[in-house]
């Protein structure tokens, strides 16, 4: 093209990097970025109501797909409606690019109507992160922008003076579209034969594998066998590591499982692959020998003093580890087999509980019953997440289930599921949704109305912010400020054009679920859960215990106004 303007270079660039969907509202500083998508180019743009929603829907996308996803604002208060779904991205390392507007050049550093110093305000969540300031450095600013958050799986941000976004471009517009094929990462032998030396050595290994397992779980699996090792899981594992697997005993954490608990507390030696876990309390205390497989080695002993160390992509690691492996029955298993088998019993007996108000937990069971084999599960964050992570059961390998895991973000199901449904057209997408997650971007529940997208949000709804008050009555706090006076989701639903059902009574949970799963609209359910029930942690510690009934006593007695935690 010889008269392609910064815009055009910009949807040519991503389109060579394999963008087909840009997620963002229109503003003045990118209208020509609208324009060009206007005049050609294959790539359809999503106009979504709250800039953030966009940023989430890109994330979610790009942890689907593993590939580049785009979204955009204008200048100043567009740009900044980003960040929290970037700060999603950056976190659970999703390849987002983020394309903001800026006032005309000329304007710099004159307080400008709409000027903010996008550069410093996303210069933390961006590992890429540049202005274009002459048209002559678009075409490689924008390669680079895509070059890093591809292979560094992180978020880059590239910011464009509305004056520069228009201008042609002289010169060579050629794209820069050099993608480096995927190298694959192996440890040194001798690191190899050192771990396989310790864990050969031995006796109650138990493995904690998390996302940089996901395309090497028959690897594992057969690394645990050799070992008879447990495999407990973090949350973004939930998917690959389904609990009907063998060895899999479930997830790690306060919204774990308990016979997790038990392999990490009963280990003698621990094989972290692929995981990045935070939460050391549930890790096993630094006596225990640890030996660690990570592509990334900055990962390598974050969380606990690694013994051996293994850097390299799990699945050809972990092979090159099996066959140095003895394997020999070591007598871990079959207490925590039996453990794993009460505990599921325990879960069911909750799931079926037919009880009025209906129980979350039932919910979340019907749900998972009722996933398609190739459905994608996009839960909020809150109590919502522990339903979901215990209670909706995945089974095989094509069920996805995403979320935000590190940043831990409220509002995330909707628009994620947005984006799910965006880049995987014909598959069953679900949402899994807080009522005061969802109340934070509903208003794009119209965008799915708008797009034709067929996404099921499921509503938790327990009338408040669920997981603050588990927060406060654990830490000793009355309950206070988490009350949430609702709308009619269903009625909200329905006046967006899609379809809306409320369900208090438990007898017609069942029907509701289908009949939304069913819909060719956007489709969903207020389900009024029981308020009062709350996602115990796997094992409650002392300090929790005494923590929630003195909170329990300070309001019974009235003395909520004392205030202080842990008096
Ligand atoms: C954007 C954002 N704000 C605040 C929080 C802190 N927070 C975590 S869970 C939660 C309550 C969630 O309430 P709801 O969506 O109704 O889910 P529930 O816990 O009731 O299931 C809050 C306020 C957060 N994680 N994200
Ligand atoms: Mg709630």
């Amino acid at each position: 093209m010889s008269h392609s303007t910064v815009a055009d270079v910009l949807l040519e660039t991503v389109a060579a990097y394999g963008v087909r969907h840009v997620f963002g509202v229109p503003g003045d500083a990118i209208n020509s970025i609208i324009d060009a998508l206007r005049r050609g180019h294959d790539i359809d743009f999503i106009q979504v109501r709250h800039e953030e929603s966009g940023a989430f829907a890109a994330s979610a996308l790009g942890k689907l797909t593993g590939r580049l996803a785009v979204c955009t604002g204008t200048a100043g208060p567009g740009a900044l409606h980003l960040l929290n779904g970037l700060y999603d991205a950056r976190r659970d390392c999703s390849p987002v690019l983020a394309v903001t507007g800026q006032v005309v050049r000329a304007e710099f550093g004159h307080h400008y109507h709409q000027e903010v110093d996008l550069n410093a305000v996303f210069d933390d969540v961006a590992a890429y992160n540049e202005v274009v300031m002459t048209p002559e450095q678009a075409p490689r600013v924008f390669a680079e922008a895509c070059r890093v958050a591809l292979t560094e799986k992180t978020v880059a941000h590239v910011n464009i003076p509305s004056d520069v976004c228009a201008k042609t471009v002289s010169g060579s517009t050629k794209v820069w579209d050099s993608i480096p094929s995927h190298h694959t990462t192996m440890p040194e032998q001798s690191a190899i034969e050192a771990a396989a030396d310790l864990l050969n050595r031995s006796e109650r290994v138990a493995i904690l594998a998390g996302n940089g397992c996901r395309d090497a779980v028959d690897e594992l699996l057969a690394v645990a066998g050799r070992l008879d090792a447990p495999v407990v899981r973090s949350l973004r594992a939930k998917d690959f590591l389904s609990e009907d697997l063998p060895r899999v005993l479930g997830g790690l954490g306060l919204l774990g499982d308990k016979p997790s608990v038990e392999a990490m507390n009963g280990c003698d030696c621990l094989l972290l692959a692929g995981c990045d876990f935070p939460y050391r309390d549930f890790l096993p205390g630094t006596g225990v020998p640890v030996v660690q497989i990570d592509r990334n080695t900055a990962n390598i002993g974050r969380r606990l003093p690694v013994k051996d160390t293994l850097c390299g992509d799990a699945g050809p690691t972990l092979t090159a580890l099996a066959q140095q492996l003895k394997q020999r029955e070591r007598g871990f298993m079959p207490a925590l087999h039996q453990s794993h088998n009460r505990w599921q019993e325990h879960l069911a007996a909750q799931e079926q509980a037919q009880d009025n108000p209906i129980k979350p937990q039932r919910l979340a069971a019907a749900v998972g019953a009722r996933l398609a084999d190739n459905a994608i599960v996009c839960c909020d964050t809150g109590e919502v997440t522990a339903w979901t992570a215990r209670h909706v059961h995945l089974r095989g390998s094509r069920q996805r289930f995403i979320l935000s895991a590190n940043l831990a973000s409220m509002a995330v199901a909707l628009p994620a599921a947005i984006g799910a449904q965006i880049g995987h057209p014909g598959r069953q997408v679900v949402a899994p949704a807080g009522d005061g997650g969802f109340g934070m971007l509903m208003v794009d529940f119209v965008t799915a109305v708008k797009y034709e997208l067929p996404i099921t949000v499921i509503i938790f709804n327990n009338g408040k912010l669920g997981l603050i008050q588990a927060e406060q009555e654990t830490h000793g706090y009355p309950v206070s400020e988490v009350d949430l006076l609702n709308p009619d989701f269903a009625a909200f639903a329905r006046l967006c054009g899609g379809s809306g059902i409320s369900v208090r009574d438990p007898d017609q949970l069942d029907a509701a679920l289908d009949e939304a799963l069913t819909d060719s609209r956007p489709a969903l359910v207020d389900v009024h859960i029981d308020p009062d029930e709350m996602p115990y942690p796997p094992v409650i510690r002392l300090g929790q215990a005494v923590g929630f009934a003195s909170a329990r006593i300070k309001e019974m007695f009235g003395q909520g106004d004392s205030g202080a935690a842990g008096d």
